[in-house]
């Protein structure tokens, strides 16, 4: 399959996060490119480095002023008095508290939902580039009937004005939003991360022209928490055209699998010109901050049904963090694609 990647990915690499009163090292890594690079090249793909297509796909799905806040922030980071490696805050505006700010300190607090995404010297550097590859993956997908797209920051918890989750710019959205364009069709986006697809939902919630769809562990008591019940579907145009399949905690191959083939019901229905795959890899029982028990032979099955659909796939990687079987878990699911469309 063909593999789109961006070395910039490496260019961000925060250290420690904020978790539960304790700091811990960032399972958001740098590595995790090194890794699944390594992993897709030694199974034989063919990579290609994404090409540049500019901010306007980025800003098809982007508000433009928080854009202009990411790829201003580290330079601005003066107003925040003397910073170190990178830029956070604590301040997180409320819904009763939507004004906007003139300093960074509280754009920062405007444009971020939570502690897990700091602005580093190569944040924006590495937003963008692997942006970039969703949209390659994107075309090539529409060019060869399938691609993976290798993107790392991740993005689906990424909305439109805000970062949070890891996520910073939307690589799944970016993507969708250039297969509707280049297709003129229907687009769906199945997200199988083992976290709800939050920012994506956000962002496509009032078209009716991207069908969302995301099967994910219950967020009850669990990341994003605020958003991924299955009673949200969709508003004004896009009532019905969004779907939340929750999983129970614990859950392994079985019932996920159950709402993965529900999920490509709900596709199919949409009868898309192209589809999205936010391919989280969190989902799996060895995952440091996953809530599901899917294994190797899970993906693979989640990937021989996705492939059976038989639309134009972008697959863009969404989470799954550093553990042993992670980079087994992509050849396998890449390697079940390939043998499902022959
Ligand atoms: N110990 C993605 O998978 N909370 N984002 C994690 C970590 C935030 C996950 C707690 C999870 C965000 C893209
Ligand atoms: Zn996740």
């Amino acid at each position: 399959m063909r593999i789109v990647h961006h070395p910039g990915s490496i260019l961000h690499d925060p250290v420690s996060f904020f978790r539960r009163g304790s700091l811990i090292p960032h399972p958001e890594q740098a590595a995790r490119y090194l890794l699944l690079r390594d992993a897709v090249r030694e199974a034989g793909h063919d990579l290609a480095e994404a090409g540049d297509a500019g901010l306007a796909p980025v800003l098809s799905v982007h508000d433009a002023g928080y854009v202009a806040f990411l790829r201003e922030a580290w330079e601005r980071r003066g107003e925040l008095g003397e910073v170190g490696e990178e830029i956070l805050t604590g301040h997180f505006a409320r819904p009763q508290m939507r004004r906007r700010p003139t300093g960074m300190l509280g754009l920062l607090g405007l444009y971020t939902a939570d502690t897990s995404t700091p602005i580093r010297a190569g944040t924006w550097a590495a937003a963008y580039g692997t942006a970039q590859a969703a949209i390659g993956a994107a075309e090539a997908a529409l060019a060869e009937g399938r691609a993976y797209a290798l993107c790392r920051p991740p993005g689906h918890h990424a909305y439109a004005d805000s970062a949070g989750g890891f996520c910073y710019l939307n690589n799944s959205a970016i993507a969708a939003g250039h297969l509707r364009r280049a297709t003129g069709g229907p687009v769906a986006i199945l997200d199988i991360d083992v976290h709800h697809g939050n920012g994506t939902q956000g962002i496509f919630y009032a078209r009716p022209d991207v069908l969302t769809v995301s099967v994910h562990a219950d967020p009850a008591n669990y990341f994003p928490f605020f958003a991924g019940y299955s009673d949200e579907t969709g508003s004004g145009e896009g009532a019905g055209f969004n779907r939340n399949l929750l999983v129970a905690h614990g859950a392994g191959d079985g019932p996920w699998l159950a709402a993965i083939r529900e999920g490509l019901d709900a596709v199919a229905a949409h009868r898309p010109a192209a589809l999205v795959v936010a391919l989280g890899l969190d989902a799996s029982q060895d995952d440091p901050i996953g809530a599901l028990k899917v294994t190797t032979a899970g993906f693979s099955a989640a990937a021989e049904a996705i492939a059976r659909a038989g639309l134009p796939t972008a697959i863009v990687q969404e989470g799954g963090y550093l553990c042993e079987a992670l980079p087994r878990n992509l050849v396998a699911f890449l390697a079940a694609f390939e043998a499902a469309v022959g």
